[in-house]
């Protein structure tokens, strides 16, 4: 923007001699007629430059701010594979209920670490709050999650085919002391718990999130009061 604003100054510079009047009177009167519609229209140059350039600032000002503060994308929803998202889908649909952003992304530990490092960097500069990582079998991407950032980072593992998610729980589950990963349960639940306790951790700094948290919970209680068994035949 500052090269650009530079060059627009240069070239009105440029142009602010070639309207000063040197020859003689007749002929001065003729040159000002004749640089009267010029002048006219660098003015009127002028202004379309000056629109265009307030036009391009706001743009670059918006792209500057985008995801950024006040609009802050809060919670990074990571999966290792898009076969994931039926179950990571459950975290995404409580961070709408509570009116949480966030961003959801299908990246692999194992398959793609550069960008899954280059994700969590970025969302940390986008005032991201914390991850939540699903993955199946092999189930390193929590950890690798909650190795290159201090934000909580909650793992879910996922279903697996032949061990029924046991692998991707214990792969989670079982971090070397130094690196905690708070684990959920296996699907769906885990994944949807998984938001409840990152509301549960803003909620403490957020009263607006802690009201919403208990009316979350009252009226769970009162879904299960109100429920009643089907009648013996
Ligand atoms: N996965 C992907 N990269 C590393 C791991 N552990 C996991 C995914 C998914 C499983 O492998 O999280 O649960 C199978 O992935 P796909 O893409 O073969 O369906």
């Amino acid at each position: 923007m500052a090269i650009k604003k530079l060059s627009i100054k240069k070239a009105a510079a440029q142009k602010a001699p070639a309207e000063k009047v040197t020859a003689k009177p007749a002929a001065a009167k003729k040159a000002v007629a004749k640089e009267a519609p010029a002048r006219a229209a660098s003015s009127k140059t002028a202004s379309t430059v000056k629109e265009r350039v307030s036009a391009v600032t706001r743009q670059v000002a918006a792209r500057l701010t985008k995801g950024k503060s006040p609009a802050r994308t809060l919670v990074g929803i990571v999966m290792g594979s898009t076969s994931d998202w039926d179950v990571m889908k459950e975290a995404a649909q409580m961070c709408k209920e509570f009116g949480l952003s966030y961003e959801a992304r299908a990246l692999s530990a194992h398959r793609s670490p550069a960008e899954l490092e280059e994700w969590i960097k970025d969302m940390e500069t986008r005032g991201c709050q914390a991850f939540i990582a699903g993955a199946g079998g092999a189930a390193h991407l929590a950890g690798v999650v909650a190795a290159q950032t201090i934000l909580p980072t909650f793992g879910v593992p996922m279903p697996s085919k032949y061990m029924k998610g046991l692998d991707s729980l214990l792969a989670t589950v079982q971090m070397p002391k130094g690196i905690p990963v708070p684990t959920m349960a296996i699907g769906e639940a885990g994944a949807a718990n998984a938001t409840l306790a990152v509301v549960a951790v803003m909620a403490l700094t957020d009263p607006v999130l802690r009201e919403k948290l208990l009316e979350f919970r009252a009226k769970q209680s009162e879904k299960v009061r109100k429920a009643t068994l089907p009648k013996l035949k």
